[in-house]
């Protein structure tokens, strides 16, 4: 699974919900979430990422019957519409039910530890698996930023997250992985990670960055909103390619389109 224009594997985000940091309450509509969909589609996303849950610091959780009926619309109107999707869900039935919709990839940011029956459900499926590294869930995530050397620390944890997948079933050409970028990450955590990204990226899977937005880029702006962080995400989506990154997942698709583009003739 790569994108046959020499680029990185474009993941558009579409956050079905009232509260994700940057889109909550835009798409909670059908009609303007699959529109948003195609828009993604056409400005060159490989799939598009559908979330039904936030995931931002703080969140509460809600009950799979709701991100069950939040997300399943718009992926079989956008399967209908003839648009590829993943489905961002740290839950089995969510995940089954995402597929039988039509989805073709699932990313759990849990990587596997917030149920246990996800790996069974990803195997039986066949489908492609993100592995994001987590350790727990957003209402109280960031008590748990504490690392000695977060690199390693990250990449040992996705090891284990892997090992796990692979006893399950799960094939090994199937497994993505994600270093999971202010998820239990201070922003000099998140920095840490990008400046050495290679080491994750030897743990020998695909990587899949996805800072789009996030906090540490809104930090580092002196605290700019974050619909107005696309530009510095760009950025990172062309440093994450160079560093050989296997995709970037990211809200505004053209601006990282436009980047990888001059990224790509750049280093022909
Ligand atoms: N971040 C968010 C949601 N899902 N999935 C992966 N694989 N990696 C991430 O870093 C990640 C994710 C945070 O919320 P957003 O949907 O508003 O970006």
């Amino acid at each position: 699974m790569t994108d046959d224009r020499g680029l990185p594997v474009v993941i558009g985000v579409l956050n079905v919900t009232p509260d994700s940091f940057s889109d909550g309450g835009l798409y909670q509509d059908l009609e303007a979430a699959v529109a948003h969909g195609v828009q993604l589609r056409d400005e060159g996303a490989y799939v598009i990422d559908v979330g039904g849950e936030s995931t931002r610091p703080g969140a509460e959780r809600v009950d799979a019957g709701t991100e069950i009926k939040r997300v399943i619309p718009v992926i079989e109107a956008l399967r209908a519409a003839g648009v590829p999707t993943s489905v961002d869900t740290s839950r089995a039935s969510v995940a089954a039910a995402a597929l039988e919709a039509g989805a073709s990839i699932v990313n759990d940011v849990s990587g596997g530890l917030a149920d246990p029956a996800m790996v069974r459900v990803v195997a039986e499926a066949g489908c492609p698996y993100v592995i994001m590294h987590w350790r727990g869930h957003s209402r109280d995530m960031q008590k748990l930023a504490t690392y000695g050397d977060v690199v390693t620390e990250v990449r040992d944890e996705l090891r284990q997250r892997v090992d796990e997948a692979l006893a399950a079933g799960i094939a090994g050409e199937r497994i993505i992985v994600d270093p999971g970028l202010g998820f239990a990450k201070t922003a000099e955590h998140n920095w840490a990670i990008c400046r050495r990204l290679s080491e994750i990226i030897s743990i020998g899977y695909p990587v899949l960055f996805a800072a789009s937005r996030k906090s540490y880029l809104g930090l580092l702006l002196d605290g700019r909103p974050a619909a107005e962080r696309d530009a510095a995400t760009a950025a990172t989506s062309v440093l994450a390619a160079q560093a050989g990154a296997w995709g970037v997942r990211v809200h505004d698709v053209r601006a990282t389109m436009d980047a990888l583009k001059v990224w790509r003739q750049w280093t022909l």
